[in-house]
């Protein structure tokens, strides 16, 4: 009896990475698929001779990207090309956040900034480093990919970020045997192609890390409006505060976020693409 952690998963046929350091090429015991427990990458398993046998409950599960257990999502952002965006940050944290797992921030492609950009972005994102990991990296710049080595040990990550972020040209930063595709040819598999993506746990920094195309589905459904506000760390710390509890912190009187708005001590642009994002729940509402 074996025990280890599913890496990858192609065409039915698993790869467990044991705690003896070992890989294994497995199938499912034919039981798993009659109580629809279907073993994924990221489980925490027991091998008998080729076959699993017993499958750990998991602490979270990701759908899309499908990996279970993991511990941090690393959100990988271009400083530039593609232009750096705080929707699509808050729209990754929010999802990152409702997935019920933990956010470090990675700008990386830092060289395409000069010192000022740099420093007006730091800025900007010192608030965020109030409540999450910031990280500023370039695969140009070798000396801040050390830091790098800190953040993935130990540990089961996922790489998520936008097409053309830079993810996969980290990984292979870390680690030239990685030898991942990058650039044009990543892009050509980009949209509504994710299928034929095969998802895997790579062995990165002592740790085990995924590069996928990661929290695909961006847009929110009207289920997620009742507590779009709790994922936002920052307004969660200061609602206790605020006049009437569940308040969404829009129009309510006494709201201790808006106060803290209006006093600058939330970040605007991120207020502004709260209520954004508050509208176009509503308006899908509508649809139905
Ligand atoms: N200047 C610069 N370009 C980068 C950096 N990292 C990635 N790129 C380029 O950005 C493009 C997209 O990178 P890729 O790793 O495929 O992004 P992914 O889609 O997130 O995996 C490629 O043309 C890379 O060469 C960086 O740190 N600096
Ligand atoms: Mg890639
Ligand atoms: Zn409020």
């Amino acid at each position: 009896m074996k025990y280890g952690r599913i890496i990858k998963l192609i065409g039915g046929q698993y790869t467990v990475l044991t705690d003896q350091n070992e890989r294994l090429h497995v199938k499912p015991r034919g039981l798993f698929r009659h109580h629809a427990v279907s073993p994924k990458v990221g489980d925490l398993v027991t091998v008998e001779d080729t076959l699993i046998t017993a499958v750990e409950p998991r602490k979270n599960d990701l759908e899309r990207p499908p990996i279970a257990n993991v511990d941090q999502a690393i959100l990988i952002h271009a400083a530039r090309e593609p232009e750096f965006s705080f929707n699509l940050l808050d729209r990754f944290l929010i999802r990152i956040s409702m997935a019920n797992v933990e956010a470090v921030i990675v700008v990386t492609k830092i060289d395409l900034l000069n010192e000022d950009e740099l420093v007006a972005l730091k800025e900007k994102l010192a608030y965020y480093a109030q409540y999450f990991d910031v990280h500023y990296t370039s695969v140009r710049e070798p000396a801040s990919l050390q830091a790098m080595e800190k953040l993935l040990v130990d540990k089961v990550s996922v790489f998520a970020g936008q097409t053309g972020a830079g993810k996969s040209s980290l990984l292979n930063a870390f680690d030239i045997r990685l030898a991942i595709e990058v650039g044009e040819i990543s892009k050509a598999l980009g949209r509504g192609r994710h299928t034929t993506r095969h998802v895997e746990l790579l062995e990165v920094y002592g740790g085990l890390t995924a590069d996928t195309p990661g929290f695909s589905k961006l847009d929110f459904t009207d289920q997620d409006i009742d507590n779009l506000a709790e994922h936002y760390p920052d307004f969660f710390a200061r609602s206790h505060q605020c006049r009437f509890r569940g308040c969404k912190h829009l129009n309510e009187p006494g709201c201790a976020v808006k106060a803290d708005l209006e006093a600058g001590k939330i970040l605007r642009e991120r207020y502004e693409n709260y209520k954004l994002f508050h509208e176009e729940i509503s308006q899908q509402k509508k649809k139905y």
